[in-house]
Formats: structure tokens, C-alpha cells, sequence
């Protein structure tokens, strides 16, 4: 049906799926980012060497509006607009002598500036992809010092640190050579939702590095006359600890409870009426089998996930899991 084509809408689809939603989507496509193994595609995807699992040797992942987009390609970003939000990406490769940090605040800066010149001034999600997010870079964790840069942007950019200004996120590894970064912003401010089982991220202890990460946990906004619920990077994380170390079923049992928390919050919670989708991210491919049984037990049949195969921002976790969920506004 030719008006439910045109929602504004997200779809992980497989390679032989691809072509035909593309084009019934022509001039409608906000973004494709492909994961794992490379193909030609029209729109060019933003790729992410992170394999996919479960038998699939790429995943895309597509984000459509309800109106018309044009395309905006300068400053270096690669950038689409439907008249309420921005979609855009920036990759930045790590140069001899440069460290993640300055990496991390240079991306954002420019992000900053991107937008508000544009005007989407309100980031409602980000997504990072970090090589070697695990290893060591002078002494921290390439992740922390991330973490840092990120934190220098907001305060030089003047942003607030706080649920008016924060977006949702997610933080995984990629074996890219890049940092890579994409992002949706929009005209209206979102409506930032946190985790009571969680402290906020942006008060984390220093434990976790010198400067916290700065994301809120869910988003809820109204794009294209439905209700859009991004559900950040969730994990085994209770008040601001790793819990269930070494253990993928409480692992999973325990982000999933963390998801429910947060779904209990969207601005309307009835799942029989709505889409979800998720992508769970595996530290260990073979721990594939045990997380999608819990996944599917939770969700039923009627949820879409893709698994995918990356290091999680702190090495004492075995899976994180982000999501959408989605339905018409009323
Ligand atoms: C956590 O809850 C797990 O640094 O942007 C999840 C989502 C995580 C986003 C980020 C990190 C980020 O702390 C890690």
C-alpha cells in the first residue's frame, strides 16, 4: 500500500530484501547502514566492519521518512533532511600521533556545528562505533578517553549536561579503521526517559574514566505521525555496576529487565499494537544461541533483531541491546 510505504519508518532487512525496499522508498531513504560484509547498493550505505551472526553475511539497516528527503553533502558529512529531522554521519580515521580523545571532540564539535547551523539543533539518538574500544590507549581505555573528548565538546559547545540536551546512544567496537559516528536531529526536542534501576550516565562515578559518558537511556519522539521510542545501548549494568560477571544468562536476563523498565515508560505501552526492533551485540559469537532464545521469549516473534558480533564499551560485558519501538500516533 502505497501510504504505509511512505511512513517514516526503520527496517533491518537482508541483502536480497534490499533492493526492492529501496526502491519503493526512492527519494524517501534518510540512511543505510550496512553491516558486515560489503556489497554495492544504491544508496551507498555507511559500512561497519562488525559481522553479522546467525548464518547472514550482511545486514542493513534503513531509516526512512514519510516526506521527501534531499540530500545535504558538506562540511564533510554526509547528511539527509526530511524537513523535521537531520540524518548524518561522520567517520574520522585516527592519525599517527592523534589520540581518541581529540578524535572524539573533534567529531563532536563538528556535529554541533552541522546541526545547529542547519538548525536540528536537538540530537534525539547517536550511534558510535569505536575500534579497539577495549584497548589501552596512553594508559586508559580507548572507551574512556572517548568518553573525555565527548564530554570536552558538550562543555565547549555549550551544551548542558542534562536531559534537555543529552540523546540517546549506543557505544560499540568495530574492527574499522575509523571512528565512526551517525546521528538523528531534530527541529523539536525529544523527551529524554531514564532507568530508575540505573543511575544516569552522565553521573556515573569517575570510576569509569575521568569524565562520564553522556547519553540518556531511552528517547521518545513523534516523527511522521508515529511514536518513535529509541531504546539506547542497554547491558548488565544495575546503578552504575557490571553485574553478573562472566555469565550471558543473567547477562541477558538482566539488560532485558532493563529494557522492560524503560519500555514501561514510553509514552504508550502496549507492544501487541506496535514494532520492535533490536540490535544485540555479542562479545562472543558463541553466546548467539543462548541470548536469541531470551530475546525471542521476551518479545515474541513480532520483534526484528539483528545479531551482530562487537566489543561492548566495558570489557566486563558479554552483550548490549539497543532498540526501537515503535507505533501510530492517536
Ligand atoms: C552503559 O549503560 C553501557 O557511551 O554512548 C550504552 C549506551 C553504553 C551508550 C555511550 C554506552 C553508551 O553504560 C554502555
Amino acid at each position: 500500500m502505497e501510504s504505509k510505504d511512505k511512513q517514516f519508518g526503520l527496517a533491518y532487512l537482508d541483502l536480497s530484501e534490499a533492493d526492492d525496499y529501496l526502491a519503493s522508498h526512492d527519494g524517501h531513504v534518510l540512511g543505510v547502514i550496512g553491516f558486515g560484509r560489503h556489497t554495492s547498493i544504491a544508496p551507498a550505505p555507511i559500512w561497519l566492519d562488525i559481522p553479522v551472526l546467525g548464518g547472514r553475511d550482511t545486514s542493513l539497516e534503513v531509516w526512512t521518512s514519510d516526506a521527501p528527503v534531499t540530500v545535504c553533502d558538506q562540511q564533510g558529512f554526509n547528511a539527509t533532511t526530511d524537513g523535521n529531522v537531520l540524518f548524518g554521519s561522520i567517520s574520522l580515521e585516527q592519525h599517527a600521533g592523534e589520540t581518541l580523545e581529540t578524535l572524539a571532540k573533534q567529531a563532536y564539535t563538528r556535529i554541533f556545528e552541522f546541526i545547529d547551523q542547519h538548525d536540528y539543533r536537538n540530537l534525539l539518538r547517536v550511534w558510535h562505533y569505536i575500534p579497539q574500544i577495549n584497548d589501552d590507549e596512553n594508559g586508559l581505555e580507548r572507551y574512556r578517553s572517548f568518553n573525555v573528548g565527548r564530554y570536552e565538546a558538550f562543555v565547549a559547545n555549550g551544551r548542558s549536561i542534562g536531559e534537555e540536551s543529552v540523546p540517546a546512544a549506543s557505544a560499540l567496537g568495530s574492527d574499522s579503521s575509523s571512528l565512526t559516528i551517525y546521528f538523528m536531529a531534530s527541529k523539536q526536542p525529544g523527551k529524554a526517559v531514564d532507568n530508575p534501576r540505573q543511575i544516569s550516565a552522565y553521573h556515573y562515578p569517575h570510576l569509569f574514566g575521568p569524565r562520564s559518558p553522556i547519553f540518556v537511556r531511552a528517547m521518545s519522539a513523534k516523527l511522521g505521525g508515529q511514536h518513535f521510542f529509541f531504546i539506547s545501548g542497554t547491558a548488565s549494568i544495575v546503578g552504575y555496576e557490571t553485574v553478573h560477571q562472566g555469565d550471558v544468562e543473567k547477562q541477558a536476563d538482566e539488560t532485558l529487565l532493563n529494557i522492560r523498565t524503560l519500555l514501561e515508560q514510553a509514552p504508550r505501552n502496549n507492544a501487541t499494537q506496535g514494532r520492535m526492533l533490536f540490535k544485540v551485540y555479542l562479545r562472543h559469537a558463541h553466546d548467539l544461541e543462548v541470548v536469541r532464545a531470551k530475546v525471542q521469549a521476551e518479545f515474541g516473534v513480532a520483534c526484528k533483531a539483528v545479531y551482530l558480533h562487537s566489543n561492548i564499551c566495558r570489557s566486563d560485558l558479554l552483550l548490549e541491546i539497543e532498540g526501537v519501538y515503535l507505533y501510530d500516533a492517536q
